[in-house]
């Protein structure tokens, strides 16, 4: 079936996902060759907190981003709405020197981060960076210094190459920030073994689509990883107009188990610190009938056995390093299941590309 350009459903969609791999490697070469990345570490040495802003996609990127910048450098850092600094600008908390704004959007030009960078800049009087796929956008207008990406932005108004490779962006500068070449140096290893391992990951969740239906999805992850939960949850939404929901993988215990049944898919996220607690929920959600993916490198032998999908990280990567592309098999599953249920992920229903706000 072809739609109205006579190509197949999801053509830009499909071609900006499974170029993920090549796009990291470039975003990486372009972070090292940037004057930009080099000002904000020179002014960043007094910083004490990191604070990161977004909406939708690139809120939950800041969370999966602030995370990182913990793990990383060992600084304070936090994931805030970009609506919610507009709201209640004086529960930012940011008074004293020392703290940093990032404010995330591929577009550079949501309503609501542009208006938070300015509240940033101008009310709360904080030094404030941008990071976007977008040239001359007014994100980069209103921000000290902006990132920007080359050759990530997307045709589709689905956020997938420009949410991983802002991510993978925002941990190059925390591993700077730490001199830690060795996560740099995994990074890139990542963005290699993508490329590789991309085309694999995309037949085995075209299978596991064609050869299941659900009713619902649940994606569950703890740390860096909640965020990518949120944004595996968003991706089926938004490609599939399917209901998604996630959560914290042990609170899935505290109640929400009541809605699990033979038609209910649940992504498991499974990092090494957290594997053998997260792992027992697995087994638990596979007893109550759940059909279960397991996504990372540390699932281990009493796990294996009760999960029905395991993709698997590189063995030689470690968990931070690998958190960018735990994005991807979510992307496929909203590929595939949209495709399957007839609708084209080019053209989500009832969304626009940039939320623009009067
Ligand atoms: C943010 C966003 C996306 C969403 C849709 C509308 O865009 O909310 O998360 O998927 O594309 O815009 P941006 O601020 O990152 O451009």
């Amino acid at each position: 079936m072809l739609n109205n350009d006579g190509q197949r459903p999801g053509t830009h969609t499909w071609n900006e996902l499974i170029s993920q791999g090549e796009v990291w490697q470039s975003v990486l070469s372009q972070l090292q060759a940037s004057p930009v990345v080099e000002t904000i570490l020179k002014g960043s040495a007094a910083t004490r907190e990191w604070v990161f802003v977004g909406c939708g996609t690139s809120y939950y990127l800041a969370e999966a981003a602030a995370h990182s910048w913990t793990i990383l450098t060992g600084m304070p850092a936090r994931s805030i709405p970009a609506s919610e600094i507009l709201l209640y600008p004086q529960n930012i908390q940011a008074e004293g020197a020392g703290v940093q704004a990032v404010v995330i959007s591929r577009s550079g030009k949501t309503s609501e981060a542009v208006r938070a960078a300015n509240v940033l800049v101008g009310k709360l009087n904080l030094p404030t960076i941008g990071i976007t796929c977008a040239e001359h956008s007014a994100l980069e207008r209103e921000c000290h210094h902006t990132i920007l990406l080359h050759g990530v932005d997307e045709q589709s108004t689905v956020m997938t190459r420009s949410f991983t490779s802002m991510l993978i962006s925002l941990q190059y500068l925390a591993a700077r920030q730490a001199g830690n070449q060795s996560f740099i140096d995994q990074l890139t290893e990542s963005a290699k073994h993508t490329s590789l391992a991309i085309h694999k990951v995309a037949r085995e969740l075209e299978t596991f689509v064609a050869s299941h239906s659900f009713d619902d999805y649940i994606f569950l992850g703890q740390g860096a990883w909640h965020g990518i939960a949120k944004e595996g949850a968003l991706k089926i939404m938004e490609m599939s107009c399917s209901y998604s929901q996630f959560f914290h993988t042990l609170e899935f215990r505290h109640g929400p188990k009541a809605i699990v049944s033979e038609r209910t898919c649940i992504f498991f996220f499974l990092d090494k610190a957290g594997c053998e607690a997260e792992s027992e929920v697995l087994v638990e959600m596979k007893a109550l009938g759940g059909i279960t993916v397991a996504v990372g490198k540390a699932i281990g032998a009493g796990a294996r056995p009760h999960c029905d999908l395991i993709i698997e990280n590189s063995a030689k990567l470690n968990d931070l390093a690998s958190l960018a592309s735990c994005t991807i098999p979510c992307q496929l599953l909203g590929f595939f299941t949209g495709v399957k249920k007839g609708l084209n992920p080019d053209e989500p229903k009832n969304l626009s590309r940039v939320v623009i706000l009067d």
